[in-house]
């Protein structure tokens, strides 16, 4: 893994993880007052919910989403749709701070012309995890993927093109940001069973936001 310094904040550190995938740390840190007020907006209007897959199993994190399109489970499939699939309202737009971070940090990993019109935002309880999968219900794969981490510590899995490829584990803390694209744009990923803790703002839970391009 390469390691290598922001030009002027020590805490940020930018790690190469394989061809096409990155993790920013602590990149959302210095706009985490805007994202935490934005996220509650956000779930104030739509609140996290659970999903069930095609097959009818509950996931076990709870969702929501904002933007143009938010990613929806059900007995039809896995899909993005411009309305919630329970309530049929449109899902709330997305938060200036959430365009913000995800373009910058898709920039930071060389990423250009990132234009996501989705924000995911997966709530994980402590034993939340998501089993690993690729992100394929999005129409152009030349766009990046941004995950967004806060509250409690997890374990992101990346993998390879076939499920059954080895996996890095990867820790991650409160403000890490990962970002996945080109070559690794359809790598298995997921995130194992969140450990039991607390913390100091988020408490006893895990928030994740992931950005992507689904229209
Ligand atoms: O929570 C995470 O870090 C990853 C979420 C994820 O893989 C997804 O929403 O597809």
């Amino acid at each position: 893994m390469n390691l290598d310094l922001f030009a002027d904040n020590k805490t940020q550190t930018r790690e190469k993880i394989c061809e096409g995938a990155m993790l920013l740390h602590g990149f959302a840190l210095p706009q985490e007052s805007e994202l935490l007020r934005d996220i509650n907006t956000v779930i104030l209007i739509m609140p996290p919910r659970q999903m069930f897959t095609p097959s009818g199993l509950p996931m076990s994190v709870t969702t929501t989403s904002c933007g143009d399109a938010g990613w929806v489970s059900d007995a039809r499939g896995y899909r993005y749709s411009k309305r919630d699939a329970q309530s049929q309202q449109r899902w709330p737009a997305m938060p200036k701070s959430f365009f913000t971070l995800a373009t910058q940090a898709a920039r930071e990993a060389g990423f250009e012309n990132f234009l996501p019109d989705s924000c995911l935002i997966n709530r994980y309880t402590v034993g939340a995890k998501m089993s690993l999968h690729q992100d394929k219900d999005e129409k152009d794969f030349s766009q990046p993927i941004v995950s967004v981490s806060l509250g409690l510590p997890a374990t992101f899995l990346l993998g390879g093109l076939a499920r059954t490829d080895k996996t890095t584990k990867i820790p991650l803390t409160h403000g890490d940001v990962i970002v996945w694209g080109a070559r690794a744009r359809l790598f298995f990923h997921g995130v194992l069973p969140i450990k039991a803790g607390s913390h100091p703002i988020l408490g006893e839970q895990r928030i994740n936001l992931t950005f992507r391009k689904a229209l």
